[in-house]
Parts: C-alpha cells; sequence; structure tokens
C-alpha cells in the first residue's frame, strides 16, 4: 500500500521530508475501582516500572473534586483533592512522572457538571445557573435559570448540561485547562463528546494547545468518529470501531475485516487505539459493551502494538490486578518491537494475508505481524520476535528461526501449554504436536490443576522453535478449530472448545 506521504515524494519534484507520526505508546492509568486504593501513590511507585515498559503517555483518572468516586460528575473543578488521593499528592504524581519523561494527560469532563450541594449551585469556581442549556433535564428550575440556548450536542440526564456558546463559560473552561496544564498535564482526554459540539474542542484545543486531544466518541461506525475528527479539525479520537471490529474478526473467523479497519484505516494519525477501558473492562459487567475476550488479548494487542494509530493500553493488563488475565509479559514484548522498529502512529501497512483463519501485515517493512490460527510467515530474512495465543510477530533481519522474543538462545527452555477446559469428572485432556516430544499420533497427558485449568510441560523444545498442536478429551476428542502456534520456552494459554 502506498502512503500518503510517500506519494507525496513521488509526486513533487523537489524534497519533501516526510514527517513521521507520533511515536508515542499510551498508557490508561487507572480502572473503574482505582478510586478504592490511594491511587496517585499507586502510580507514583509504578512510574519507573512505566517509564522501563516504553511508555510516553498516561492518562489519568478525573482529577477534580465530584459527586462521584470515579469523578465523572465533576463538582468543585479547581479542588484537587479526589477519591485518587490529595491535591499535594496529586502534584507530586505529575512531577514525577514529567521528571520521567511521561505525559500526564487529563480527564476532561466539560459536557456537565453538578452543583456543591444542589443541582446547579456551581462552586469553586462559583458560575452562574445560566450556563446550563437550556434543555437541561434540572428539576424546578425557575424562569430565567438556564440558558436560552439549546444544547450544542446530547442531553446528560445525571448532571446539568453546560452551553459551550456562552463566551463567558469558554474562557472559564479555558482557565481551567490552562491551570491544570500549570500543574504540569500535558494533553486532554475528553470525555464524553458526543455531549457537546465539536467545535468547543477545536476551540479550546486552539487556546491552551494541549501535545495530544483525543475525544471520546464513543460509536461503533467509523464513519461517525471520522466525521467528528474532521469536524474537530485538531483532535484525535478513541478507535472504537477498531475494537468491535477486532472482537468480531476474532469470534467469527472475520479477520478479513482487518484490512484497512477502523479509524486507522481511515486517518492513522487522528486514531488513539485500545482493546478495553474503565467503561468497557470485565468488573463494569457489561454496562455498555462486551468486554474483550480475555483470550483474544494477546492477538488483540499484538495487532494495535505493531499497527499505526498511537496504541493505548489498559492499566489491568499492563499491570495485572484482581485476578484478571495476565498480558503484561507479552505486552512488554509487543511495545519494545514496536520502539526497536520506529513504528509510529502513520507507519505504512501492507496487508499479505486476510481470510478465514488469519490476517497478517507488514509494517514499515520491518515488523510482521499474524493473527488467528492459520498458518503464515513472512518470506525472506525475518525473525520471530514474539508469540502467543493466536499471534506471532517477526522483525526484520536476523534470519535465524528466531529466539522467540524471549532471550531464548536455543539452549533449555520450558514450554508450558495450559488448557483452560472442564472436561467434567473422570475424563482428562491430552495434547498433540508437530514437534518432539509431542507427535500427531498420541497424545501427551496434560495434568489437571486448580480452576480446571490442565498443564502440560517439557524441556524438549528448544527455545524458540515453532511447532503446532491442539488438544483432546481422552485423547479421542479433539477439538475443533485449527492448530494452535506456539514457540518452545513459552507459557501458551488456550481456550478450546470441542
Ligand atoms: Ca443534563
Ligand atoms: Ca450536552
Amino acid at each position: 500500500m502506498l502512503t500518503k506521504c510517500k506519494a507525496l515524494v513521488l509526486v513533487l519534484t523537489f524534497a519533501v521530508t516526510c514527517m513521521a507520526g507520533s511515536p508515542d505508546v499510551m498508557l490508561q492509568g487507572f480502572h473503574w475501582t482505582s478510586h478504592t486504593a490511594n491511587w496517585w501513590t499507586v502510580l507514583d511507585d509504578l512510574s519507573d516500572q512505566m517509564k522501563a515498559d516504553g511508555y510516553s503517555l498516561i492518562w489519568l483518572p478525573p482529577s477534580s473534586d465530584a459527586a462521584s468516586n470515579e469523578g465523572y460528575l465533576p463538582r468543585e473543578l479547581q479542588n484537587f483533592n479526589s477519591q485518587y488521593g490529595s491535591a499535594g499528592q496529586l502534584q507530586d504524581l505529575l512531577n514525577v512522572l514529567n521528571g520521567k519523561g511521561i505525559g500526564p494527560i487529563a480527564d476532561i469532563v466539560v459536557n456537565h457538571r453538578v452543583g456543591c450541594t444542589d443541582f446547579a449551585d456551581f462552586c469553586n469556581p462559583a458560575w452562574p445557573t445560566w450556563y446550563v442549556t437550556a434543555d437541561d433535564e434540572w428539576p424546578g428550575c425557575p424562569v430565567g435559570c438556564k440558558s436560552g440556548n439549546h444544547d450544542s450536542g446530547e442531553r446528560y440526564d445525571a448532571a446539568r448540561d453546560l452551553d459551550h456558546h456562552l463566551p463567558q463559560l469558554q474562557d472559564d473552561i479555558v482557565s481551567w485547562l490552562n491551570q491544570l496544564k500549570s500543574m504540569g498535564y500535558k494533553g486532554w482526554r475528553y470525555d464524553l463528546v458526543k455531549g457537546f459540539a465539536p467545535w468547543a474542542v477545536q476551540l479550546y484545543n486552539n487556546r491552551t494547545g494541549p501535545a495530544i486531544s483525543i475525544g471520546e466518541f464513543f460509536d461503533g461506525d467509523a464513519g461517525a468518529v471520522e466525521n467528528w475528527v474532521n469536524q474537530a479539525g485538531n483532535s484525535t479520537a478513541f478507535d472504537f470501531p477498531l475494537r468491535f471490529i477486532l472482537i468480531d474478526a476474532f469470534h467469527n473467523n472475520n479477520y478479513g475485516a482487518l484490512q484497512s479497519a477502523g479509524l486507522i484505516g481511515r486517518q492513522p494519525a487522528k486514531a488513539v487505539t485500545f482493546l478495553e477501558n474503565h467503561d468497557t473492562e470485565e468488573q463494569r459487567g457489561g454496562a455498555y459493551v462486551q468486554s474483550f475476550p480475555r483470550h483474544h488479548l494477546e492477538a488483540g494487542y499484538a495487532y494495535i502494538l505493531t499497527h499505526p494509530g498511537v496504541p493505548c493500553v489498559f492499566w489491568t493488563h499492563a499491570y495485572p490486578w484482581g485476578g484478571f488475565p495476565d498480558v503484561s509479559d507479552k505486552i512488554r514484548e509487543l511495545i519494545a518491537i514496536r520502539k526497536s522498529q520506529g513504528i509510529h502512529a502513520t507507519s505504512s501497512v501492507s496487508v499479505r494475508a486476510a481470510d478465514g483463519s488469519k490476517y497478517a501485515a507488514i509494517v514499515d517493512g520491518s515488523v510482521a505481524v499474524k493473527v488467528g490460527w492459520g498458518d503464515w510467515s513472512p518470506s525472506g530474512d525475518w525473525s520471530l520476535a514474539s508469540s502467543g495465543t493466536n499471534y506471532a510477530v517477526w522483525v526484520a533481519g536476523g534470519g535465524d528461526g528466531g529466539d522467540g522474543g524471549d532471550g531464548g538462545d536455543g539452549g533449555d527452555a520450558t514450554t508450558t501449554i495450559r488448557v483452560h477446559y472442564d472436561t467434567g469428572w473422570g475424563n482428562s485432556i491430552s495434547v498433540r504436536g508437530n514437534v518432539a516430544p509431542l507427535s500427531w499420533q498420541s497424545g501427551q497427558a496434560a495434568t489437571w490443576t486448580t480452576g480446571n485449568v490442565w498443564v502440560w510441560q517439557t524441556d524438549a523444545i528448544p527455545a524458540g522453535q515453532g511447532f503446532e498442536f491442539k488438544s483432546l478429551i481422552n485423547d479421542a476428542t479433539w477439538e475443533t478449530g485449527g492448530n494452535h502456534q506456539g514457540s518452545g520456552g513459552q507459557t501458551i494459554d488456550i481456550y478450546p472448545n470441542f
């Protein structure tokens, strides 16, 4: 695929410097119940690890006083004591993050606000009631209490919608944003941008110059998200469409849909990709949408961390918490590959396969990625750099067969296959595959462990050696679907169907 940048070079006769896209990798620095911890201190303690892991941006939860624990019903905007910690702890954290080169992004909730003791008695800063839109649901509002203007976007019933048409309100929001900047925030994540007009985001960005702006336009329609990005003009948006396409592709073997998918398939420079956030994660129990399937997280991250856009890793995936699956080592491997190969927000993608079993692409000529259970590998001089459940990633050059990306050198390594399946009492799981000691003719017995996880291990597969395998019940009933792919020295979790 010819990138726009390359096309320009071909057309123009004078020298053109192609601007690389953002090299940033972003961390969502919280989950839904982070407020139950002393969160600013938790982040402070992990900041060295975040830097080592390669994050250059971190999105923090709303840091002003609010009527809800999570911060999304803002009350006293200029009071920075919140459920996440004190104003002093927040300032310490912002200083530490900036000192380590990790840019803090503030969660900007300006569609709505609540009063200090009632519906609209706004304090700190004190705002008049006529900042509230004419069509807000505020009950018992006396005549003339609200603005004469209707909402510039959708109405939100849990708080008072603000009238962004008013120059006075615009000035007050800009003052608050500049206060956040003076504290050390570097960028804005705008909450609920369907709730007010995109020209307001454009205006606030023009007047405050954030290093990055991201809109939460919660919609699976790539055309609708692109339309918002075009109207705002100076903001990126979360790539919700890509998230939904990835889930569909993995669930329904619809890997063809991963070609030019989502906002990154249209305007990669304006897309922030992600798999999960505080609204979609498992502990929300499907409050808005289904959570990303656990057993597809590795492949999902393999896709977004090798593809254009600015990838945003969800907290619980980067730093395991609460018994949710630990994919943190794979994420570290994939970020390291992205950085070592210089993949950025506008890297060019050359799709090499997209069918019912796999999607494969070469990015910037230096990283090859395959997701799905079908076979594929790049031809030529490539080294396997990372692999796991239904994915593999190679880097160009050094074609020695790869080392599995985990420092293996072909020497001793323990390969572990973990089969997650409840066979029922009296039955067992075995594994067959194409590399000794596995074979396709007879199975190796796996051992039952707590949680109905059947484990098989060997030290006999050289580190980095690729292989395929499947699981069976009672060494007789094969799991459905294609072969799994593994690499010597890995721990591989599978969730078979029979
Ligand atoms: Ca409202
Ligand atoms: Ca609104």
